[in-house]
């Protein structure tokens, strides 16, 4: 039997590497680094006055994508890192924007790497649970929830995603109605 590394017409980068001590995926083609910063995250925190007091530079979390199929396939999936930064607006955490999926019935799953965490989960008729993080706890995102993760420790929450590549994020339902 001839073995292929990866055969010649293949269509897709399959190998990247992880930096699993920090949870980050090291720089290269295919991966998407995008920057939260507080100035970007209006209406999520319940005091928008404290909010836009503070430095609107500030970073609130980085997130990493690795798409090694176009968005919106079917059958394939998605990874993703995100570090939240320590921090707080007011009595509030610092935390992710949260969302849906578009296509709501697309499930996701979470692991910590680092850091004390709370992943915030809300159901279709808004009733709202929460899950501790903490290094090693791998989380399953039921279909239909919505999902926040908010850093409630003193250094940076840091956590690894994989969600189907035709799931999509619906953002607009977070910010119109809140968690
Ligand atoms: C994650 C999130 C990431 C950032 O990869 O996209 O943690 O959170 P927001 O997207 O809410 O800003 C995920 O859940 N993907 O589906
Ligand atoms: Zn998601």
């Amino acid at each position: 039997m001839k073995i292929l590394e990866q055969p010649a017409n293949d269509e897709f980068e399959r190998i990247v590497r992880m930096d699993w001590q920090k949870g980050l995926l090291l720089p290269q083609a295919n991966v998407h680094e995008t920057v939260k910063t507080l100035g970007q995250l209006e209406k999520i925190f319940l005091n928008e006055d404290a909010r836009r007091a503070m430095e609107p530079d500030t970073v609130v979390y980085r997130v990493q994508a690795w798409c090694p199929v176009p968005d919106g396939t079917e059958g394939a999936q998605f990874w993703g890192t995100t570090v939240v930064e320590p921090g707080q607006v007011d009595s509030e955490y610092f935390m992710t924007h949260g969302h849906f999926h578009q296509k709501r019935n697309r499930t996701e799953y979470y692991g910590t790497i680092e850091g004390e965490g709370a992943l915030i989960l809300m159901d279709a008729t808004r009733s709202t649970w929460k899950e501790p993080m903490f290094p090693g706890s791998l989380h399953f995102i039921p279909p239909n929830v919505a999902h926040r993760v908010a850093n409630i420790g003193k250094v940076p929450l840091r956590l690894v995603a994989c969600w189907p590549s035709d799931a999509g994020h619906d953002y607009d339902a977070i910010r119109k109605l809140g968690f």
